[in-house]
């Protein structure tokens, strides 16, 4: 496989990194884990491709989870936030407009950049034990510790539940959100892995690492987003009672069979009918002389186009509205990526729709495409054509 966000010009196809993927759920702790994945160097630098704020109903979810955590978890005296990963400053924006003493943590160079043109205060790095050590040092202890998306790209989970662990004032509390593995087994959505992707956490998974550092799930709440997303709620052990919430869920875990090895053979099965399905589906479409083309170079896309082998011939070139991604080639396949203009003009009978988790958002945006009778087709829930 190839680096997820690695879009490339023709002259880096000759020298394009590639990695074995494979996934794995540990017997022990129970984390659905990519086994080998690239150096974070590799992953995230000046040239980061996905800037968060592309999607504007994102933009509002993350507004509306700021004011909440804001309202409930930040203290009047010495307040102060830290978010790791905070890319482009989709969610820091909010308590840099508010006032509030923040410290977003962002390697990627380019997108922190965009976050300090916001008026966000960043820290270009990576997040570990040290670098908690070192702002607890500069800023003293956080009331609240963010992370959205970003838990799972981070290979040493151990130094970052430490880290957070230095960081934390007795009663501060950390918030995670990402795509919850239930969602992911149920939906057949194995997109959701890849390179950068390397854990898919479970209540039950995130809760087995951070007891290793003294912390513990208090809380949960789902969200439809990305595809069904569980944020966690997290506390020095013993600061805040156990939900019912929590409770519910982790039962429901049980009963999904999340700790289960026969859960994940027929995972890794359904991925292969999926696979044989929407080539063949593709291979139907192109037979009846249909125009198909992709929208949303996502980094998931790398998954799905890789694994099932989808070549231009099948998908002429994907549409997206991010300038970085556009007029460069998808990892791996080397489909072209154009501008949503060129959506537009190429009047396509059928769009592979990899940005599936957006539904609402682009359906709404393209009338026009679904009034003459356009169709996406959707590559997980063992695809589906809409
Ligand atoms: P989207 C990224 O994954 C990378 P990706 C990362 N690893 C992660 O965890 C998640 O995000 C959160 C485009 N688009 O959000 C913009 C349109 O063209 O599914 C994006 O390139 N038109 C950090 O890449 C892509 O689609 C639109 O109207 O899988 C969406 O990428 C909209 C809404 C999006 O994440
Ligand atoms: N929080 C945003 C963006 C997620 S993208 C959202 O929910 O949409 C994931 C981000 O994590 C990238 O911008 C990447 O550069 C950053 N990242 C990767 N490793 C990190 C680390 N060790 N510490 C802090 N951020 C990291």
């Amino acid at each position: 496989m190839p680096i997820g966000n690695a879009f490339l010009n023709p002259d880096q196809f000759a020298d394009e990194y590639f990695y074995h993927m494979q996934v794995a759920v540990c017997g022990d702790c129970h984390t659905l884990q990519v086994v080998d994945v690239p150096d974070p160097d590799q992953m995230f630098h000046d040239h980061y491709a996905y800037f968060a704020s592309t999607s504007r109903y994102m933009t509002e979810h993350f507004r509306v989870m700021a004011e909440d955590l804001m309202a409930r978890y930040v203290s009047e005296t010495n307040p102060f936030v830290v978010e790791i990963g905070c890319n482009d400053g989709i969610t820091l924006q909010n308590f840099a407009r508010a006032g509030i003493p923040h410290l977003g943590v962002e390697p990627s160079s380019n997108v922190a950049d965009a976050a300090r043109e916001k008026g966000i205060r960043i820290l270009s790095d990576f997040f570990n034990a040290k670098t908690a050590a070192d702002i607890v040092s500069e800023h003293g202890h956080a009331d609240l510790f963010i992370t959205t998306n970003t838990m799972h790209h981070i290979e040493d989970t151990n130094s970052v539940a430490a880290g957070v662990a230095i960081l934390l004032k007795p009663k501060g509390v950390m918030v995670q959100e990402d795509p919850y593995l239930g969602n992911m087994i149920e939906d057949t959505a194995y997109d959701q892995l890849y390179a950068e992707h390397m854990y898919i956490w479970s209540v039950t998974s995130l809760n087995n690492v951070f007891a290793r550092h003294g912390m513990e799930i208090f809380d949960v709440e789902w969200n439809g987003f990305h595809g069904g997303c569980m944020r966690y709620f997290l506390c020095h052990k013993g600061a805040y009672p156990e939900s019912d919430r929590l409770l519910a869920q982790r039962a429901k875990e049980k009963s999904m069979g999340l700790g289960r090895p026969e859960t994940f053979e027929t995972f890794r099965k359904n991925c292969e009918v999926s696979r044989e399905r929407i080539m063949n589906l593709l291979h139907d479409l192109q037979a009846k002389g249909q125009n198909i083309v992709g929208y949303g170079a996502t980094a998931k896309s790398a998954t799905v186009i890789n694994y099932c082998g989808i070549t231009d011939k099948l998908v002429s070139f994907i549409s997206d509205t991010t300038p970085a991604k556009q007029n460069k080639y998808s990892p791996g396949a080397h489909i072209p990526v154009k501008s949503h203009d060129a959506f537009t003009a190429s009047n396509a009978d059928s769009a592979v729709l990899f940005a599936w988790n957006h539904f609402n958002e682009i359906n709404a945006k393209e009338k026009a495409f679904r009034a003459r009778g356009g169709k996406w087709i959707i590559p997980v829930r063992m695809v589906e054509v809409v």
